[in-house]
């Protein structure tokens, strides 16, 4: 199965697809995880992506797609992908339709984590990391509703889009979801 989690910063995507991945036994392909990784060991993708991240910007579709497309052609891909944070732009959606179908393997579904503004706030202001600042929040807010909210009527025109209440606990909101993937959109 192949699964796209969108949402805002904070909705939660990073945590419920831990459960998710353990729950159908499939790759995470978390876009953050790897941006974080490449900036802890200091390679030439993680500066650049570091530039971007500290201010609360999005990283460049050229950087994620190759970042991306690598990730995809290891093996353990074949068998389905949780793709966490990606896409986060049209560009990028649009990129990922063709490296999928290149390989003949299209989405199944993309969930929607809906949370309030207020919420992703109260969220972050907990967890404390590097991009977790009121300024660098309220960048990737924005970033958020003129760059990825988009997406939503991109693949909305595929019928791909399940919308799930993201408020409740972390158990109450993976319960919705294993709903959904228990029994995906037929398109
Ligand atoms: P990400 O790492 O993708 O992170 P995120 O959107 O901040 O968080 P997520 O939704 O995963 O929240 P989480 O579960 O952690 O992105 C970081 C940055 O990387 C971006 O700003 C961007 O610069 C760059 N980037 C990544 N992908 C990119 C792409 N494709 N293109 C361009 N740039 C890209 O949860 C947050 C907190 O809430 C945690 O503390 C958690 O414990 C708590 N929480 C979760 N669920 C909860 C619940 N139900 N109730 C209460 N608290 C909850």
């Amino acid at each position: 199965m192949r699964i796209v989690f969108v949402g805002p910063p904070g909705a939660g995507k990073g945590t419920q697809s831990q459960r998710l991945l353990h729950y159908l036994q499939i790759p995470h392909i978390s876009t953050g995880d790897m941006l974080r990784r490449a900036i802890a060991d200091h390679t030439p993708e993680g500066r650049r992506a570091e530039q971007y991240m500290v201010k609360g910007q999005l990283v460049p579709d050229d950087l994620m797609l190759d970042l991306v497309s690598r990730r995809l052609d290891s093996p353990d891909c074949d068998h389905g992908a949780l793709f966490d944070g990606f896409p986060r732009t049209v560009p990028q959606a649009e990129a990922l339709t063709q490296m999928l179908s290149n390989r003949g393997t299209p989405l199944d579904i993309v969930i929607e984590l809906r949370v309030p503004d207020a919420e992703v706030i109260r969220r972050m202001s907990q967890r404390g990391r590097e991009d977790d600042r009121d300024e660098v929040v309220a960048e990737r807010i924005r970033a958020y509703w003129n760059q990825t909210r988009p997406l939503l009527n991109f693949y909305e025109q595929q019928g791909l889009v399940e919308s799930v209440d993201g408020l409740g606990s972390p158990d109450e909101v993976f319960s919705r979801i294993k709903r959904l993937v228990a029994q995906p959109k037929q398109v």
